[in-house]
């Protein structure tokens, strides 16, 4: 019995906040489902498009999120590889073409037509969201939907991330903001990978919850009075992570990396704090022939990977389980900081 109304949080002007109301549930088109999502985690991303922190329009009103995960509950007449009952999530990318270049080459996130969950499409803050049959994520039905959650963006963009630093087993990376949401993540995805972590955050809370989820050193920025060589001194022979993910909210990390880096080590650019520029020091960057790029979260088979690494057993980043209709303290929170590790919301409440 799917209802004509349901809880949504919605973003009715740029900077917020969200408001919890009851808004119609929508019908599915041709090649899309309905997906009656149950648990939905809350991305830093959320807050940057409530806020209208980045170049790029969100659609208005807004129902934001895009890491829920569901029950798919009705289906347009074209979609022939998803039944009524099936679990999937709705990660950020949305839709994509499927015709262009990048598509193609397995490069959906570049297809100049995609659809972004929670962005220019209503996301997964709602009991009830549409998603494209091609995209949605298909997620095992033994697994805890509140737990896999975070993966549907965390977890994809910190797995495609460490892909992307070209770092190996054995190997040491730099997780920068490793005691937020895809910080949690990144720290679990790299020790199943194989491959040593050096958490950077801030407080000693996030220290030893780093510790905790396997990071072989914990670098405070806020009391660290050299983080570059603090940084390097985490590493057999003092030099440097072959790695770093920037997953911070905050600029000035993105120009410490390049200090810290090995020499022939990849910086990848993750994290978007609004407005920020990447300033690099070209003769260091050539003789020490530093990579820097950015990752832009994963295509499907990155997602199916991303959900295997859960479904194995690898992945148990603590979340904590709160109402949707807390959504504005979360924000408020993350604004702030203090969230350790990822906060998921129940649509139920
Ligand atoms: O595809 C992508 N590239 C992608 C996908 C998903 C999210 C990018 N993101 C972006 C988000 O939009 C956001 O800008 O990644 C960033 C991090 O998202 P998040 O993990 O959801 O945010 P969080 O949970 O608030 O964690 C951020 C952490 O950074 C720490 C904070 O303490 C927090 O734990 N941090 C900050 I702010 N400044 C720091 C600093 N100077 C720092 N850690 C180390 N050094
Ligand atoms: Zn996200």
């Amino acid at each position: 019995e799917i209802p004509q109304e349901q809880w949504a949080q919605v973003v009715e002007k740029t900077g917020g906040p969200p408001v919890y109301k009851k808004i119609p549930v929508q019908k599915p088109g041709p090649d899309e489902v309905l997906i009656n999502i149950k648990y939905s985690g809350v991305c830093h991303t959320d807050l940057h498009a409530m806020n209208g922190d980045w170049p790029l329009d969100t659609k208005m009103p807004l129902v934001g999120g895009h890491e829920g995960a569901g029950v798919v509950v009705a289906k347009g007449s074209l979609v022939d590889n998803i039944e009524l009952g099936d679990h999937v999530g709705i990660k950020w990318l949305g839709g994509s073409c499927l015709n262009c270049e990048f598509c193609m080459e397995g490069d959906e996130p570049l297809c100049p037509h995609a659809l972004l969950s929670g962005y220019t499409v209503d996301g997964t803050f709602q009991q009830y969201a549409i998603g494209k049959a091609a995209h949605v994520a298909r997620i095992p039905k033994d697994l805890d939907l509140a737990a896999v959650a975070p993966v549907l963006c965390a977890g994809i963009t910190v797995y495609k991330g460490l892909k992307e630093s070209g770092a190996r087993a054995g190997q040491y990376v730099a997780i920068v903001g490793a005691g937020g949401g895809l910080g949690s993540l990144a720290l679990q995805y790299a020790k199943a990978m194989g491959l040593h972590t050096i958490a950077i955050d801030g407080g000693a809370a996030k220290g030893e919850f780093c510790k905790s989820l396997g990071a072989s050193a914990y670098v405070d920025f806020t009391t660290s009075k050299d983080l570059v060589a603090d940084v390097r001194a985490a590493t057999p022979g003092n030099v440097g992570p072959r790695g770093v993910l920037l997953l911070a909210v905050s600029e000035g990390p993105f120009h410490q990396a390049t200090e810290y880096v090995r020499s022939h080590g990849v910086v990848v650019c993750i994290g978007m704090p609004a407005g920020a520029y990447f300033k690099a020091p070209v003769f260091d960057t050539v003789v020490r022939m530093i990579t820097v790029k950015g990752s832009y979260v994963g295509n499907r088979l990155d997602t199916l990977e991303a959900i295997e690494f859960f479904r194995l057993g690898l992945i148990k980043a603590p979340f904590e389980v709160v109402p949707l209709s807390t959504l504005p303290e979360i924000f408020e929170k993350m604004e702030a900081g203090k969230i350790v590790g990822r906060m998921v919301v129940d649509t139920s409440k």
